[in-house]
């Protein structure tokens, strides 16, 4: 069976000030895509910038330059940060890029013409930095509900899409596919907040400024930037077009990662249009939570945030992807703090892992001079360690399933917390003083190297340069999934790579 797995951050606004929460999303989707084609699937991991909108074209009007002028400037310092960050997509996608808008521009033809979108007039709020409409009751004290700023009085002619003709197909389809939206807080907040009291036809057309897409048959009119946006998740697989066979093989999409503040995009408008368009509906939408400082989302407009390449050129790219995935359960928000980010680093990456890797080639330099050989002198104490190896592979499985990353990379790590201990307990310093003990001592540096190896294998889709370095430390190419089934893979006579520390206790200024 040919196992494919579509997977999808959403598209960012282009920006020079990404912070670190930006990150987040991106270093998780790339662990799993990473995971999920070392598991053996034909993985599409895609994201991109969303380039469109009122707030773009205010921006390039202060710097007093065309929108497309400013896009292009600071698309290339998101391409930037994600190669810092080795992000390993597949398609980058930009809303600017021509098959995009010309098929935005057909879905919109098409949803008219079959009336799904009809002509009206909106009168309402509208907040610009996050291009959403609210009504009257949605927004207290004429506040954006999401960010707080003030919304703006518009009355306009525009397009609607009936979103309230799908309501009732929506929610049979939510309580009939439990995983759709996850976490189940989410699903209640969709269900409860916005499904539930009734939902209002969705102006899709503005014409107060003109950087968009034009609608094909009115051209006053730009399509909204969110129709716009969402639809990138398609339009990039060639739907609506005569060269589809990306389309036809990887949609539905397996998962949309999305902050928890654009669920509501994702789980309400979205698959309106899906349905609209008679498509089926991606399998889950997750929506995961913030990291905040101070209980603050890190945000550019708050000033509370730094270029997270300083962090990475300060601590390593290694520390900062370990960080994002490890520190708060995938879901809740997490508060990021340059302190946690040391204390992380330093309990898990230097003492933990960067110890066992240390002592071990450390021992086999000292004891063998740096060649393994396994003397297969067995104790019982061994049975415990090769237990865990073998059998981490499906919990990890089993929470990469679930999302529950922070939990898997508990797992790999349990096998390297056992390894340092397998090292107190077999005492190889005291093995080495007698000869007669000598065999026994290389069956305990050959275990040691293997486990190392097993939760370097594991470790690669969310760690990929600190395992490339160990692989090359260890000297070995038994890095594939395949060799996880059964302890021994690691090649007899090895002689070990070069030594070098992986990761140095930071010390806190
Ligand atoms: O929303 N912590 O783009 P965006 C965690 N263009 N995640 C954060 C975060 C933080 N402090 N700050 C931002 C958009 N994010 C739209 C998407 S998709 C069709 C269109 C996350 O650049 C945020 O939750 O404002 C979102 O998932 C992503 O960064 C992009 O945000």
């Amino acid at each position: 069976m040919n196992k494919k797995y579509y997977i999808t951050t959403p598209i960012y606004y282009p920006s020079a000030n990404f912070h670190i929460g930006h990150c987040y999303t991106t270093i998780i989707a790339d662990s799993l895509a990473r995971y999920k084609r070392l598991d053996g699937y034909e993985v599409l991991f895609q994201t991109g910038t969303d380039e469109h909108g009122e707030k773009i074209e205010n921006k390039a009007k202060e710097a007093g330059i065309t929108p497309k002028m400013y896009v292009d400037e600071v698309v290339s310092n998101a391409i930037d940060l994600w190669k810092s960050l080795n992000i390993s997509y597949d398609k980058f996608i930009r809303t600017t890029d021509k098959l995009h808008e010309q098929t935005v521009s057909k879905i919109f033809t098409k949803l008219y013409e079959q009336d799904d979108i009809y002509k009206g007039e909106y009168k309402g709020l509208y907040c610009t930095p996050c291009e959403s409409f609210w009504t009257p009751s949605q927004a207290k004290d004429n506040l954006c509900p999401d960010c707080g700023r003030e919304l703006k009085e518009v009355s306009e002619e525009a397009y609607f899409l009936r979103l309230s003709k799908y309501q009732d197909r929506l929610l049979e389809y939510i309580n009939s596919h439990p995983d759709f939206i996850e976490p189940i807080s989410r699903k209640n907040e969709m269900i409860n907040n916005f499904i539930k009291p009734g939902l209002e036809d969705l102006c899709v057309s503005r014409t107060s400024f003109k950087w968009g897409i034009p609608v094909s048959f009115d051209q006053n009119h730009v399509i909204y930037v969110w129709i716009d946006a969402l639809s990138n998740y398609i339009t990039s697989l060639g739907y609506l077009t005569n060269n589809d066979e990306e389309f036809q093989k990887f949609w539905p999409a397996d998962l949309h990662l999305v902050g928890k503040e654009i669920v509501r995009f994702h789980t309400i408008i979205w698959p309106i249009i899906l349905m609209a368009l008679d498509l089926p509906l991606p399998h889950q939408v997750f929506g995961h939570g913030w990291l905040i400082v101070n209980g603050k989302k890190l945000s550019k407009s708050l000033g509370n945030y730094k270029d997270p390449r300083e962090y990475i050129n300060k601590y390593g790219v290694d520390a900062i992807r370990y960080f994002c995935l490890r520190e708060v359960p995938f879901g809740n928000d997490g508060n990021f703090s340059e302190e946690s980010l040391i204390l992380r680093t330093n309990a898990d990456l230097a003492n933990v892992l960067g110890n066992l890797v240390n002592r071990t080639i450390g021992m086999a330099e000292k004891y063998f001079d740096g060649i393994i050989t396994n003397t297969k002198v067995k104790e019982d104490i061994d049975e415990k360690l090769i237990d865990l190896a073998i059998s981490t592979k499906q919990k990890v499985d089993k929470n990469m399933s679930e999302l529950h990353i922070a939990d898997a990379l508990d797992n790999i790590f349990e096998i390297f917390r056992q390894s340092n201990k397998y090292i107190d307990e077999t005492t190889p310093w005291a093995l080495a003083k007698d000869p007669e003990k000598n065999d026994r001592l290389a069956t305990v540096i050959y275990n040691l190297i293997e486990s190392i190896r097993f939760g370097t294998v594991l470790l690669q889709a969310f760690l990929p340069e600190t395992s490339a370095k160990i692989f090359a430390q260890i000297n070995t190419d038994a890095c594939s999934f395949n060799t996880l089934d059964k302890f021994g893979y690691y090649k007899e006579n090895t002689k070990l790579g070069k030594k070098e520390v992986l990761f140095a206790r930071i010390e806190e200024e």
